[in-house]
């Protein structure tokens, strides 16, 4: 009966061709124990009519200004009318780091405490050392407390750090904080006292430990139909938090959903939820959970930023509401401490920034990796492999990864390799490498039950445990599997051992780590039941969130042993957390081709970029299905723009590699594959620009105008990087013209360089015909590129490079390029070129800010043109003298009369060097 239940789950899920996925497997917050009981608190607590129960024992405060500390105890404390008052003290800590960031953690001492023997009694407050980077210094920012307030007597602490920029109030009586930048204040924490924290008690006595506005609602047992196993050891345990954004209206991020950039009220729906789960064919326009989780939240209005990042890994709701005044927002976790960074500025790029030097910038990817990725599922054998290589070359479509699906194991053993399709798989990516080429393997993290791997996972006790101590198996794609537990040095050591011997001897095959929120068809909500246990004694309740990033970066770190200085591993993982971004590049998982997918994969990469993992792309035409020659085309218009830049397609669809488009088809898929190759200088150095600040790549229009107020409603266009590349990409079935907002000043057409000036800031209507894609510069920018075909990225190493330059009405324009061996660490230690490009006064400037070590990649690129772009008011330059060293030269310049730029042929520069080119 088991076995047809599992079977008809597998079906409903994984097998229906065209229905959209079955939610109902998911938890909605009524069917939430924790989310139940939060929101109803919420409630209570609105009505007014019971008082808050947390306040701060004043005699507890200490204030370390050697350690820039304060920490205090936060006092939990009411009576139900039935036998003494409940009295739970909570440690706080609080302080402001890296500048004006300020982080507060609330715990509970559970020293007390009987569970089971096998877990750990304290909540799990590891979460941090996941999510944040172990390269930053976690600095700490010296304060002063203010004297108007000192000593203890008046009902809050003020504390303002050196620089002058935060100030914070703790108050005591009812706990709040509030958050001042710049003398204004910014935050509330606990504006409305929605804190709550579910203090540890026996089950025969839980009535008593509920405080007057708290509900019973599921507490030590789960009534969802798919949960109900659930054995709940510690009962409640939830975490809750309110906070106001004072004055902003616009919140965004805590990916992943598939919904707009703005946030959207709660109010009248269910919260968004983050807890990573396997969402087949998705819901569009929805809070539900997804793969991935970024418990990073930023609001933004003109001059001023701000961002929460709730540092749980727990299943997480959080409620959103805009009142004139700013956002409300009310964050509900399952369990785990309170641990909060609250981040301040004046744009929101600062926020980006803050968090990224947080949790880690992006690392910096091969060039190759930000070529175009060729993928389905799957590959069938080494012949179709090569196949599609040579077919791609023979189109003279570019490409530098091809992908192998599940299939190409043993009979989904991963670390292996099914034999009669790939009997020499080391061959295979040598012929591969020849053209620059790489493979991307997918490596699961269950394991099949019965085969070396998983039996020597087994025997050392490297997986994750059932709440009976017991190894846990479940069903995933082998059958019956067991699940690595990558949270303990031994899951780590044995993992990477498998890693290793799997890429040994090879330069050129990466790791698709899939299914890894971890994906189970036997658990509840299509992933791991809450009570297993992971290293340490932690429950799956408390870090469940993490686990996706533990797998990947236990892959990544491996990789990095067997390659050393000599590449940078690539991994795709589907789950993430905050902190992914410094080790993987993610998707949007399992989207259908269906327009309103491709509409949406906009909005979706965009809430990664602004939450610090901006590496991510959606499948290129649509996972599932088969999408029409039309929505090909746009979705290649569109996807070209993706940081990761990958066409993927489901078991069932027809084959779709591009040189098997018809004829008009495949030339215009063909040209924008070239036009992403010819803009990977470009692209190259956004990935770079936010490997240092966490910079966007793909940049909503707020961050690059956040001056005006229209910018934050958009999500359906955007910038690259700080490229000044403007993109509108077609999402609409039969649209042949569309509505491109612009910021007023210059604009010119990406293709023809025709200008357009904008007096005033708003939508205007533009062409936009089935082979043409709305891409514009705007003025004020210079960009890079390099125009020849190569088969794959690493072929245009030495390839000469052409300028564009588009200057503002006032003749102004500012570009950078960086520049490395596109593959290995020694950029690391500064082997790179970045060169910075200026127009003003007619004189074209190019400065070298850093000179790499290597000769060659100060030498070998040459300018092979520069073209300038013509506003319909600049008049004609007659000549160019071009300086480089000790050499001058000039050149006189005609203009086409239908041309709207000029062009300096092989101006006999090179781009590691300064030049200077003066226009009279
Ligand atoms: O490994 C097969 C697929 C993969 O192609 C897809 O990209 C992943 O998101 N995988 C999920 C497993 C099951 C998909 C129905």
């Amino acid at each position: 009966m088991r076995i047809l239940k599992l079977l008809a789950l597998i079906f409903l899920v994984y097998l229906r061709p065209t229905a959209a996925f079955t939610d109902y497997l998911i938890k909605k917050c009524s069917q939430s124990g924790f989310c139940v009981r939060n929101r109803h608190y919420a409630n209570e607590i609105g009505l007014g009519t019971t008082a808050p129960v947390y306040s701060v024992d004043r005699s507890s405060v200490k204030i370390s200004t050697e350690n820039h500390t304060i920490t205090a105890i936060v006092e939990k404390r009411f009576s139900t009318g039935e036998g003494p008052e409940t009295l739970v003290t909570l440690p706080l800590t609080l302080d402001i780091m890296n500048g004006s960031s300020i982080r507060f953690t609330i715990d509970e001492n559970r020293d007390h405490i009987e569970g089971p023997l096998r877990l750990n009694s304290r909540r799990y407050n590891e979460t941090a050392a996941w999510a944040f980077s172990p390269d930053t210094p976690y600095s700490l920012a010296e304060f002063k407390t203010s004297r108007s307030v000192w000593p203890f007597s008046r009902s809050y602490l003020q504390l303002n750090s050196v620089s002058g920029l935060v100030s914070i109030r703790l108050h005591y009586a009812s706990f709040k904080l509030e958050i001042f930048y710049k003398k204004e204040l910014v935050f509330t924490v606990n504006d409305r006292s929605l804190l709550n924290i579910e203090h540890a008690r026996q089950k025969e006595l839980n009535q008593r430990n509920k405080s007057p506005a708290e509900t019973t609602f599921s507490d030590f047992s789960d009534s969802f139909r798919y949960s109900k196993d659930d054995t709940l050891p510690f009962g409640p345990e939830s975490v809750a938090m309110d906070f106001t954004f004072h004055n902003i209206e616009n919140v965004y991020g805590i990916p992943e959903h598939a919904d707009s950039l703005r946030l959207k009220e709660t109010v009248a729906s269910d919260p968004y939820r983050l807890f990573n789960v396997d969402v087949f064919e998705y819901d569009l326009y929805s809070g539900m959970p997804m793969y991935g989780s970024i418990p990073f939240m930023l609001g933004s209005r003109p001059g001023l930023s701000a961002g929460v990042f709730w540092v749980n890994a727990a299943d997480t709701w959080i409620d959103v509401s805009y009142e004139s005044q700013g956002a409300k927002t009310h964050w509900m976790s399952e369990a785990g401490i309170l641990d909060v960074v609250l981040f301040l500025g004046d744009q929101p790029s600062d926020i980006t920034s803050a968090y990224t030097l947080l949790t880690g910038r992006p690392n910096l990817p091969s060039l190759s990796s930000i070529g175009y990725h060729q993928c389905r599922w799957n590959y069938n054998d080494e012949k179709d492999v090569l196949t599609v290589d040579s077919q791609m070359d023979k189109a003279e479509i570019p490409y530098d990864f091809i992908w192998l699906d599940l299939e190409y194991t043993d009979n989904k053993k991963f670390f292996t390799w099914r034999p009669d399709a790939f009997p020499n798989p080391l061959k295979m990516l040598k012929k591969l490498h020849r053209m620059g080429r790489n493979l991307v393997a997918l490596i699961d993290p269950h394991l099949k039950v019965g085969y070396e791997v998983s039996d020597a996972v087994e025997q050392s006790r490297a997986a994750v445990l059932t709440s009976q101590n017991d190894t846990y198996h479940g069903h995933c794609w082998p059958g019956e599997s067991l699940w690595i537990d990558t949270f303990g040095e031994c899951g780590i050591t044995i993992w990477s051992s498998f890693i290793q011997r799997f890429v040994d001897k090879t330069k050129n095959l990466f790791i698709w780590n899939d299914m890894n929120e971890p994906s189970i068809f036997s658990g509840p909500e299509t992933t791991a039941p809450k009570d297993l246990i992971h290293a340490g004694g932690f429950e799956e309740r408390s870090l469940h969130n993490l686990y996706g990033l533990s797998v990947h970066e236990a892959t990544y770190n491996a990789m990095t042993q067997v390659y050393g200085d000599s590449s940078r591993p690539f991994i795709l993982t589907r789950a993430f957390f905050a902190g992914s971004q410094r080790t993987a590049a993610t998707w949007t998982g399992d989207n259908m081709a269906d327009w309103g997918y491709l509409r949406i994969s906009i909005p979706m990469c965009l809430t990664n970029n602004l939450a610090g993992f901006p590496f991510i792309g959606a499948d290129i035409a649509g996972f599932s299905g088969d999408p029409s020659n039309e929505l090909i085309v746009r979705w290649y218009q569109a996807g070209m723009w993706y940081p990761f830049f990958r066409a993927h397609a489901h078991i069932d669809a027809l084959r779709r590699e591009p040189y098997l488009f018809e004829d008009k088809i495949q030339e215009t898929v063909r040209k924008v594959i070239r036009l992403r190759y010819s803009l990977l200088p470009t692209f190259y150095t956004a990935f770079h620009d936010a490997s240092v600040n966490g910079t966007p790549i793909m940049k909503p229009l707020f961050y690059a105008h956040p001056e005006l107020d229209e910018t934050y409603k958009i999500d359906d266009q955007f910038y690259l990087g700080n490229s000044g590349l403007l993109v509108k990409p077609v999402t609409t079935e039969g649209e042949t013209d569309t509505q491109v907002f612009f910021a007023a000043g210059l604009f010119y057409d990406y293709f023809t360089l025709e200008s357009l000036e904008i007096h005033r800031p708003g939508h205007y209507l533009v062409n936009a015909p089935l082979t043409e894609l709305p891409v514009y510069l705007e003025g004020g920018n210079i960009i890079f590129r390099k125009d020849r075909y190569r088969r794959s990225a690493k072929l245009m190493a030495r390839d000469p490079v052409t300028l564009v330059v588009a200057p503002t009405a006032e003749g102004v324009a500012l570009g950078s390029l960086y520049l490395d061996d596109g593959e290995t660490l020694l950029y690391q230690g500064g082997d790179f070129l970045k060169v910075e490009v200026t127009l003003k006064q007619n004189e074209l400037i190019s400065q070298v800010v850093n000179s790499p070590d290597t000769e060659s990649l100060s030498s070998s690129n040459h300018i092979e043109r520069i073209i300038v772009a013509l506003s319909r008011q600049a008049s004609l330059p007659s000549v160019a003298k071009i300086t480089q060293g000790n050499t001058t030269s000039q050149r006189e310049i005609t203009l086409d009369p239908t041309s709207h730029f000029f062009v300096i042929q092989n101006p006999g520069l090179v781009v590691g060097q300064a030049w200077s080119v003066v226009f009279e």
